[in-house]
């Protein structure tokens, strides 16, 4: 085209005219360039990868990918939230979705998993319910991406198999602090099958190397105003600068003769296995080591299906599963437009494949010949089916029989045991966090009804943490309840999880004339072992300081709030700038109330002093710069300090 700014007018002040296809296709093809968003997980954020074992598991099965240690299978994985819209913020209170795609050599494997190991129905067909309570209420569309209303709560307290899940979601793990710093579940119960048809149970786990760590709730209402994409930054940053986030695949297998053998029904996905009773094997390692180029053509067109499956791995009859399997393949149709979605870049398998599926929407196969049907002599009786000997998939031949039924086995009927579990696995500063979740989200609930069925319910999970909420939320304390169980998993607990200051954001407060010798080596100290040290001043740009040292700060305090990072250096203040003091007091003592790790060195010392800071828990003063960095370091690596007093 010769112009693209001007539509084509009968005269230069004339109407335009039909005739101007340019402007007719440009403005046709921008009028149809959304798409539906995901009923559910519409929020998301994805990054490539791969993925390599450890060691060859064909003892249990023979999915291609799971034989050779020296086999490298790309990987696509896509984090989300749950319940919230495509624009909403990336720290709301929820679950995160935790979606893989392997490219194998036998095509994909979708393992479409969440952060927290269950999920709040057994059935699937209560699926539409559940969703349907948590999204924004149907008369105002409020709120956004919360589940603090009283739909959500109205179908808690009726339908009691959510206690388990609801006790993770009103835990930290409910606000990662990022992507990187989850765990990833199965969730179901799945099945491996080796070579020589043997089957075995299993559930499938991510472990990040970083460990698994949260936000507090109040800087993740903050940073839901200051960074709503604060999630999608730290992956995207970090995968920019080369720190390629890290998860070992785990296993927890469970031999088939076994299966009755657990307190609880393995076909029930609101249970887990405790770890300490059947240990997960790390078995391989996935390293997200590349961003995407088009947010839209790669992840928003993601079409992950648990249908996608290769030989050696298959389903339990866990009828959330089994609805599961339905849905997805079933959701792409609307939201991708038709049956074709496989062929888009990002859901095509790396391999080739051959079937006489044909046409129907945005079909781009050029299938050649007449044939497009089996069996045939045309064509050789091609495509032809492969026997599980050359590759082909085969479902495992469970025995099934039972008669027709709509009901729910009695083994699904504990819903309070795994609850309890988990709250007696939480430190004191991580059950505190679950009684002022429960309390700010039924503190939004309206009717005094619903508050007080929630009441009720969870009396039989704890009513010591029952008694608090009820308090806090003016509701009269429950009158029975209790649990007998006194078990407790330690793996549930965030504290027992690897700490390490690699990759932590350190805010550095400085402004011109400081110390420049000293103050860069602590700088270059910190970027050496992995940390990730960012520069607030007055102004964005240069800061000056002794011996000609100059640094460049990214960031004022219009920019940039002390929850976006993880830690807190502060060096001097401003002769002349008191409005930047004021500032620097109020980052610094932001961080202290989120119980992050402090420093200070040169004036700053003076500044905590003033403060009363000096003393506490994870404050570090360098008066011997010498030795700061690594003392400060070793802060950092804890990452919170929650016996810190604070007034
Ligand atoms: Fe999903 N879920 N889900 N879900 N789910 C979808 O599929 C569904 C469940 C999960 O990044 C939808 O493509 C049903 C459990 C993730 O693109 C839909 C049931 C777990 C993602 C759907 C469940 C998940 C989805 C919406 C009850 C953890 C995002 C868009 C049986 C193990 C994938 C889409 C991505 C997305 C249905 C329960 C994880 C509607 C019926 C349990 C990570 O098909």
């Amino acid at each position: 085209m010769s112009e693209d700014e001007f539509s084509l007018k009968a005269g230069v002040r004339g109407p335009t005219l039909m005739e101007d296809f340019h402007f007719r296709e440009k403005m046709t093809h921008f009028d149809h360039e959304r798409i539906p968003e995901r009923v559910v997980h519409a929020r998301g954020f994805a990054a490539h990868g791969e993925f390599q074992l450890y060691e060859s598991m064909s003892q249990y099965t023979r999915a291609k990918f799971l034989q050779d240690t020296s086999v490298i299978t790309p990987v696509f994985v896509r984090f989300s939230t749950v319940n919230g819209s495509r624009g909403s913020a990336d720290t709301v209170r929820d679950a995160r979705g935790f979606a893989t795609k392997f490219y194998t050599e036998e095509g994909n494997y979708d393992l479409v998993g969440n952060n927290i190991p269950v999920f709040f129905i057994q059935d699937a067909i209560k699926f539409p319910d559940l969703v349907h309570a948590f999204k924004p209420e149907p008369d105002n569309d409020i709120p956004q991406a919360s589940t603090a209303h009283d739909t959500f709560w109205d179908f808690v307290a009726n339908n009691q198999e959510s206690a388990h899940m609801i006790m993770w979601v009103m835990s930290d793990r409910a606000i990662p602090r990022s992507f990187r710093m989850m765990e990833g579940f199965g969730v179901h119960t799945f099945r491996f099958v080796n070579e020589q048809g043997k089957a075995c149970f299993v559930k499938f786990h991510w472990k990040p190397l970083l460990g698994t760590h949260s936000l507090v709730w109040e800087e993740a209402h903050e940073l839901a105003g200051i960074d709503p994409d604060f999630h999608r930054n730290d992956l995207w940053h970090a995968i920019e600068n080369g720190h390629y986030p890290e998860y070992e695949l785990g296993v927890q297998i469970l031999a088939e003769e076994d299966e009755f053998k657990l307190p609880h029904d393995i076909l029930d996905a609101t249970k887990i296995w405790p770890e300490e009773i059947i240990p997960v094997q790390t078995i391989g390692k996935m390293t997200l080591n590349r961003n995407v180029d088009n947010f839209f053509a790669e992840t928003e067109q993601a079409a992950f299906h648990l249908g996608n499956v290769v030989p050696g791995i298959d389903f339990t009859n866990d009828p959330l599963l089994q609805g599961r399997l339905f849905s997805y393949l079933d959701t792409q149709l609307i939201r991708l437009g038709g049956p074709n979605f496989h062929e888009i870049p990002i859901n095509r398998p790396i391999v080739p494949f051959h079937n006489n599926q044909r046409d129907g929407y945005h079909r781009q196969t050029i299938n050649v010949g007449k044939v497009n049907y089996h069996r045939n002599s045309l064509a050789g009786n091609t495509p032809a089916p492969a026997s599980p000997a050359e590759g082909g998939y085969q479902h495992y031949q469970e025995k099934v029989e039972g008669r027709k039924i709509q009901a729910r086995s009695k083994s699904f009927a504990d819903h309070f045991s795994q609850a309890t579990l988990f709250w007696n696995s939480m430190s004191p500063a991580e059950k505190e966090h679950i009684i002022n979740a429960f309390s700010f989200e039924l503190g939004k609930v309206k009717s005094l009804s619903v508050k007080k069925q929630v009441i009720e319910m969870f009396a039989n999970v704890s009513l010591e943490m029952t008694k608090i909420i009820a308090k806090k939320i003016g509701m009269p304390p429950p009158t029975s309840g209790g649990s007998n169980v006194k078990e407790a998993s330690p793996a549930l607990s965030q504290q027992n999880t690897i700490f390490t200051p690699v990759t932590r954001k350190v805010a550095v407060i400085v402004t011109n004339d400081f110390n420049g010798p000293e103050v860069k080596y602590v700088i270059d100290r910190l970027a050496a072992c992995g940390l990730m040290p960012e520069i607030i001043s007055e102004n964005q740009g240069e800061v000056l300081g002794t011996n000609g040292v100059k640094l460049n700060a990214r960031h004022t305090f219009l920019t940039a709030r002390s929850v976006q990072f993880d830690a807190v250096y502060l060096v001097n203040a401003s002769k002349t700038n008191k409005a930047f003091n004021k500032n620097a007091a109020n980052f610094v003592n932001q961080a202290f109330s989120h119980y992050k790790p402090i420093a200070a060195t040169h004036q700053g010392i003076q500044f905590f002093a003033l403060n009363n800071l000096n003393g506490q828990p994870g404050v570090v003063t360098g008066y011997d710069v010498r030795n700061f960095p690594d003392e400060f370091i070793n802060a950092i690596a804890l990452h919170r300090y929650w016996d810190r007093k604070l007034v």
